[in-house]
């Protein structure tokens, strides 16, 4: 673990009392204060201020009830969220998560991270992150409308297009955004655009959002790589999950040139040395959300592997986590240091353990930081938020061509940044500091609120 001086190590002691057993949000606090010293330093009116000991602390937490009736006329029962974390920059924004392992401190650890993802961005906008405890797994159509309808029902008070801007994450896409929107508009009488992102194209979501997230992540890698005298072609990739994230990375990142070798779900991987088929993939796990184990059904000279984590023992060039938090460790960051890799670009947002990034950046491995790599998604966000507001919808390339520049204007930002700090080449450290320079000089404007 880095040291932190003792300014911080009392905020991270009070940290972890004031939100007991939160542990991933402990972890997510903690990676940024270990890189702030320089910046307090530098600037003494931000301790004065308390703008850290502010950050910290969501502006609203709000948890709910979300009662619905399954297929067989049972109540069921689950628990919502939604985090209002920081409004210096703009409405709060950010999606929500469907799983099981959803709790308070993963989405405050969410919201906290999307604060600082979303000032690099350089769009006005808010931090913060909500869902539920609901497994959207082996559920019917019908019973994830009855629980996006429940859900929304308490929701609907919380947010609007000034307000707060949820939109899509794990367990939560285009399906889901949909039923969401309608019950919002049922119960407010409003066609209110602007209040969700990632909609239908033809009522007013925009093109490449789907795409958004997978595609930043490969622009914003094949930069790092650019700027270090390489590219993504011909390279070989190892991708996690198989889904929004890890489906569209891998779509773009074949288009530059590169082979993806393995993806993996929650149960496991698939190995395919020659090249993984996204065709098939797309129908296993976009259309008939089945396991990525069918995938060898289809393609008899790939392997299954039951154990999700050991996807990180694949010789590869590039490994690209994109299904969830602390995904890869220590253990499986040696492995990938020992077979030679050149870069880490993090699509999901923490999967890294600490000790797995001061490993890579130790090693000199080039690492893309989750706040800079996946703000494609968000950012492509702001584009949507912008059409509604302008009653406009724009074409592909005019949205691909916005977050191309969105990524290397993110990457061109943390990179000088680290190097301002004199710490070149060190990205999550550059991504800490200038995120959180835009949001803590908002918030001096702002006084104290
Ligand atoms: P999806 O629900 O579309 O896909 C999630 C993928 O990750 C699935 O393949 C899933 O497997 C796998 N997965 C989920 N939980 C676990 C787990 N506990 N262990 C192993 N594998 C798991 O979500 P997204 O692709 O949207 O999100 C993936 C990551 O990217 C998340 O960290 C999310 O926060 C982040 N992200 C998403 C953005 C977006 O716009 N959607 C934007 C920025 C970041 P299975 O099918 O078995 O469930
Ligand atoms: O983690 C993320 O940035 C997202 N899930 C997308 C958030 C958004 O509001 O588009």
């Amino acid at each position: 673990m880095v040291k932190i001086n003792n300014y911080l190590e009392k905020i991270m002691k009070k940290t972890r009392e004031r939100n007991k057993g939160e542990q991933e949000f402990h972890q997510a606090v903690r990676e940024v204060l270990e890189t702030l010293e320089p910046v307090l330093e530098k600037k003494p009116e931000y301790r004065k201020a308390g703008i850290v000991e502010r950050l910290i602390e969501p502006e609203r937490q709000i948890v709910f009830r979300v009662p619905w009736m399954d297929d067989q006329g049972q109540t069921r029962i689950n628990r919502g969220f939604r985090v209002e974390f920081n409004s210096a920059l703009g409405p709060y924004k950010g999606g929500l998560r469907f799983h099981p392992s959803v709790y308070s401190g993963i989405i405050k650890f969410l919201g906290f991270e999307q604060t600082f993802k979303n000032a690099l961005t350089g769009r006005p906008l808010g931090g913060g992150k909500g869902g539920s405890d609901f497994n959207p797994k082996g559920k019917s159509r019908e019973e994830v409308m009855r629980f996006c309808q429940s859900f929304m029902t308490e929701l609907y008070r919380h947010i609007g297009e000034k307000t707060d801007i949820p939109a899509g994450d794990i367990g939560v896409g285009g399906r889901e955004i949909g039923f969401l929107f309608g019950q919002y508009k049922r119960i407010t009488n409003r066609f209110e655009a602007g209040v969700l992102t990632g909609k239908g194209i033809d009522w007013g979501g925009s093109l490449v959002r789907t795409e958004a997230t997978g595609y930043g992540l490969i622009y914003i890698v094949e930069e790092m790589l650019q700027d270090n005298d390489n590219s993504l072609s011909g390279k070989e990739i190892v991708i996690s999950g198989s889904g929004n994230v890890a489906i569209y990375a891998a779509e773009k990142a074949l288009e530059l040139g590169a082979r993806v070798t393995a993806m993996s779900d929650s149960d496991g991987f698939v190995h395919d040395p020659e090249g993984i088929n996204l065709a098939a993939i797309k129908e296993i796990k976009e259309e008939k959300r089945n396991r990525i184990s069918e995938y060898t059904d289809m393609h008899p000279r790939a392997s299954y592997h039951p154990e999700s984590s050991e996807i990180w023992t694949i010789d590869c060039d590039i490994a690209l986590p994109c299904a969830t938090q602390n995904e890869l460790d220590e253990k499986s960051a040696q492995s990938l240091v020992e077979n030679g890799v050149l870069a880490i670009g993090e699509g999901a947002n923490m999967p890294s353990t600490p000790e797995a990034i001061e490993l890579f950046v130790n090693h000199d491995i080039h690492f893309a930081p989750a706040k800079a790599a996946n703000a494609g998604g968000v950012a492509t966000s702001a584009l949507e938020m912008t059409q509604n507001g302008m009653w406009d919808s724009w074409s592909f390339e005019r949205v691909d061509e916005k977050l191309q520049r969105i990524m290397k204007d993110i990457y061109k930002l943390i990179s000088a940044t680290a190097r301002k700090y004199n710490m070149e080449g060190n990205l999550p450290a550059g991504a800490n500091i200038a995120s959180f320079e835009k949001v803590a000089d908002a918030m001096l404007d702002q006084g104290v609120v």
